[in-house]
């Protein structure tokens, strides 16, 4: 790795290490190389739906490295590669559910892109928009309910998703008991078709927290370090007993919806170039290569890492099997009772 040169332009890095701010990078090219992978896997037919977080990588990365491996609990929406991965998830573990194999934590039964891990502390959640939001609450409310000091539970969502009434609940509920949850919103824009000025009268979601008694903030998604500083101040309050808050993240969703859907029907090329002029990925690269933190040698490296692992990862995954129809029923009724006797 690049010595710190003392010319080296100075960077703000919020009390993060070398060997962190290469791992958030990291992270961020797995996220798109793995993204990738699943749109071209979808388009040769061998997975049927694939859904990318291309514009999410610095939000993810920041907020993940401000995650308590072992100790505090993600409930994430199916947006959250990154975060899965910056929590510890493999990229085998995500092959494994976008293939949708039995060897996946979910037995290859759940939508692809929906992760769990209960050894990582990743909550299953549903495809239904906020349903996850209750249980988050839920799982705070166990914590503090047991006295289990130092723990948290993050939880995210689309800005579109805040308009669900699940969301207004949860947070009431959660900010009435002060309980241990840090809502992370990832402002992209968009809802499928639907843009941020249809669907909410003012745009900043972060400033609804007052209404409900706890602490907002807003942040720049597109910076990994200021993220982890958000997220961090956020999870520490919640930890120590300072109760909820409300954090949001501005990023944009550089590709379609999903494989499922052709956003120049509702959006043109020039808008999402626009958008593009910022991509956190090459933005933080120059960062770290300014800083003297990694050299282009380094990046280099990197970059062929992270296309040998996905390689691996995705052979290694689709040469496994596919559920059996005869486990249909596991996990779903206790004992060995078929709902048709
Ligand atoms: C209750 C419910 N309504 C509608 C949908 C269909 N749907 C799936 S994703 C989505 C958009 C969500 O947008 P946002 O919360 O901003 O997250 P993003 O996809 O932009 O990351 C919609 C409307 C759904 N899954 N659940
Ligand atoms: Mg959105």
């Amino acid at each position: 790795m690049a010595k710190t040169d003392t010319k080296a332009k100075a960077l703000d890095r919020r009390g993060l290490t070398d060997e962190q701010l290469r791992q958030m990078f990291r992270n961020m090219l797995l996220q798109r190389q793995l993204d990738n992978r699943g749109f071209q896997l979808n388009r040769q037919g061998k997975v049927p739906f694939a859904l990318g977080s291309e514009g999410h990588e610095a939000l993810q990365a920041g907020a993940a490295m401000a995650f308590e491996r072992g100790k505090d609990i993600l409930a994430p929406y199916y947006r959250d590669l990154g975060l899965a991965l910056g929590i510890g998830l493999t990229p085998y573990e995500i092959m494994l559910s976008i293939f949708a194999r039995a060897a996946d934590h979910n037995g290859g039964r759940q939508f692809p892109n929906h992760y769990s891990s209960k050894a990582a502390g990743l909550m299953s959640f549903s495809s239904i928009l906020a349903a996850h939001i209750p249980h988050a609450v839920g799982a705070a409310y166990a914590i503090k309910y047991r006295g289990e000091a130092g723990r948290a539970v993050l939880v995210t969502c689309g800005d579109g998703t805040t308009s669900e009434g699940e969301w207004h609940e949860s947070m009431n509920f959660a900010a009435v008991h002060k309980l241990p949850l840090v809502m992370l919103v990832e402002n992209n824009e968009w809802a499928i078709s639907t843009p941020l000025d249809k669907q909410m009268g003012q745009p900043e979601i972060w400033k609804r927290a007052a209404g409900y008694g706890m602490p907002g903030k807003r942040f720049n998604g597109f910076d990994p370090i200021e993220t982890y500083e958000a997220v961090k101040e956020a999870l520490d309050r919640a930890r120590s007993g300072g109760g909820p808050s409300i954090i949001e993240g501005h990023c944009y969703r550089f590709l379609a919806h999903s494989t499922d859907d052709n956003d120049m029907t509702y959006r043109t090329k020039e808008l999402v170039a626009e958008a593009r002029k910022n991509d956190p990925v090459p933005a933080f690269e120059h960062r770290l290569i300014e800083a003297g933190v990694m050299n282009a040698a380094d990046v280099e490296a990197l970059r062929k890492d992270v296309l040998r692992e996905t390689n691996e990862a995705t052979d290694k995954a689709e040469a496994m099997p596919y559920p059996q129809a005869s486990d249909l029923y596991t996990h779903l009724y206790e004992g060995a009772w078929q709902p048709w006797q």
